[in-house]
């Protein structure tokens, strides 16, 4: 029999939205969070600060709180992500070629990676307290090359890009690349790098396509409850001086993200209602 002690981040209750009794993860409101411990809040919160502890004090930490915005800020943020009758969040559509992609006016953002470095259920999280909202989720990874289009309300549309794998920048050319290069309402660009991996070849060539069309783009690291914490912060530290040294185009700190323990969402959910001009932020954070 499962104990429900032991599984406290499974644990989930039955959303009060009216249509469908849809599950909501117990962690989807930033409200559950500050009831919680000052380290498992922080660490929920705000990554980085579960792995500065491990880092030496001659270690510069300077790009990982360039963005860090207050917990009033991050609460404020997650109200553009909560549904209500006059906001609403919902799938729109999906574009199979390029002139099909919808004539949108507001600003845009996009998620693009690996075929299995964790999009779909990143987009789930961000959108966890929409829970009606249909995030698909393709069973052969990689397969579909379609762009999915979500709306929040009149604020912003998300867009969840193909997967790309060892074919990449063949993968790129149908609908990626022509999507990227004409898309003018396209205002940031979240390129997920699997924490468990690193790095990899395609991710490098959608680097080099970012820096080629001169988008500014965001790396974020998936999966970190799989990493050591060791292992994160190498790879931490080694992505900033990625940035730093061979990019222009890049934030200069990656976003670490825990779709499974929501770890780093709030931090998104914020970055994203801040680089779509839906939230001004207090310190100058960008
Ligand atoms: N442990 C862990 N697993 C994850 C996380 N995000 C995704 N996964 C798993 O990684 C696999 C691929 O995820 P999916 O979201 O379908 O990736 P996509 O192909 O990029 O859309 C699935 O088995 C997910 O359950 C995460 O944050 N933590
Ligand atoms: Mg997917």
């Amino acid at each position: 029999m499962l104990r429900i002690k032991a599984l406290p981040l499974l644990q989930t209750h039955i959303s009060c939205y009216p249509l469908v009794a849809q599950r909501v993860h117990q962690l989807a409101s930033i409200k559950h969070v500050c009831v919680l411990a000052e380290r498992r809040r922080q660490g929920l919160l705000y990554p980085f600060s579960s792995l500065e502890e491990h880092l030496s004090s001659q270690v510069s930490q300077e790009e990982f709180k360039i963005f860090h915005p207050s917990l009033e800020e991050l609460c404020q943020a997650e109200t553009l992500f909560t549904p209500s009758s006059q906001h609403s969040i919902d799938y729109s559509t999906s574009a199979v070629r390029i002139d099909h992609v919808p004539l949108l006016k507001q600003p845009e953002v996009c998620f693009m990676g690996r075929s299995n470095v964790g999009k779909s259920s990143l987009i789930r999280a961000l959108f966890s307290l929409a829970p009606e909202v249909d995030v698909r989720v393709s069973k052969t990874p990689g397969h579909t090359k379609k762009l999915n289009f979500f709306t929040v309300g009149k604020a912003f549309t998300l867009v969840d890009m193909p997967g790309y794998g060892h074919n990449a920048p063949r993968d790129f050319v149908e609908m990626v690349e022509p999507y990227l290069q004409e898309r003018h309402n396209l205002v940031r660009t979240f390129l997920l790098v699997d924490g468990g991996a690193g790095l990899q070849k395609a991710d490098l060539v959608a680097v080099e396509m970012c820096e080629e069309f001169n988008l500014p783009y965001v790396l974020v690291v998936t999966k970190i409850d799989r990493t050591r914490q060791g292992a994160l912060l190498a790879l931490a530290l080694q992505l900033r001086d990625f940035i730093k040294n061979q990019t222009s185009m890049c934030f200069p700190q990656p976003l670490l993200v825990s779709s499974v323990q929501f770890s780093g969402i709030y931090l998104l959910r914020c970055f994203i209602a801040h680089v779509t001009g839906n939230l001004q932020l207090n310190a100058k954070q960008l």
